[in-house]
């Protein structure tokens, strides 16, 4: 089963519940970050938690313990599912993020590698390798990994094994989502259904994808 996760980042509130559920039978989970959150408040939970399925709160967590915890119980409490934190803030900070997800019955995702190709600045040279081997360890639910380097999603399900792999990058930043949807768990799709004319169509061509 690969997870089709749509990236909510619509900027107005109005538009971004309207485009939800207007995709939301064609989705599996959906994404919510800061384009959305800083305009919407978390309250934004609530309302797009009518629509009855998992939310996930990419807010990328950064910060020491007691501020990522601080984060994670604020990001629960509103009504999300998951959390998704960085990895390289070390094990404490990560820790944080996981028992607080865990607390609430929630999901921690790390962000192991990034989609983007600056992302290779920092994200390389073995470091998304000990950050899932990490996550793995603090009993994380699963890593984020770039739908633009199948061959790094690859390497990295070899240390992740059956937890889940969530992969952005399809679409708009070139990644294949017919070829990435066979390594991951969840493919998560933003401008390409968003940006389209009619969204809920272009979620709908995604379906084939979803198993
Ligand atoms: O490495 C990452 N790349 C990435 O694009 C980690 C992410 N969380 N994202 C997010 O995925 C990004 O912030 C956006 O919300 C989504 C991809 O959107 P799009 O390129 O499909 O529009």
């Amino acid at each position: 089963m690969t997870d089709l996760v749509l990236a909510l980042d619509v900027t107005d509130p109005e538009r971004a519940v309207a485009v939800a559920t207007a995709c939301a039978p064609h989705l599996d989970a959906i994404k919510v970050g800061y384009p959305l959150a800083l305009r919407s408040g978390l309250s934004i939970a609530r309302e797009l938690g009518r629509l009855g399925l998992p939310l996930a709160a990419d807010f990328k967590v950064a910060d020491i313990p007691d501020t990522n915890r601080l984060i994670a119980e604020a990001v629960f409490s509103a009504g999300f599912h998951a959390v998704i934190c960085h990895g390289f803030c070390g094990e404490d900070s990560v820790l944080a993020c996981v028992e607080t997800a865990h607390d609430h019955g929630g999901m921690c995702l790390v962000v192991a590698e990034m989609s983007h190709p600056g992302a290779l600045t920092f994200f390389s040279a073995g470091v998304p390798e000990r950050i899932a081997r990490m996550a793995v360890s603090l009993g994380a639910d699963g890593i984020i990994a770039p739908a633009t380097r199948p061959e790094r999603v690859r390497a990295l399900r070899t240390i992740v094994g059956g937890r889940a792999i969530w992969s952005p990058g399809v679409g708009v930043q070139g990644g294949d989502p017919k070829v990435i949807a066979s390594l991951v768990d969840g493919i998560i799709v933003g401008r390409q259904i968003y940006q389209a004319a009619d969204p809920a169509a272009a979620a709908a061509a995604l379906g084939p994808l979803r198993r």
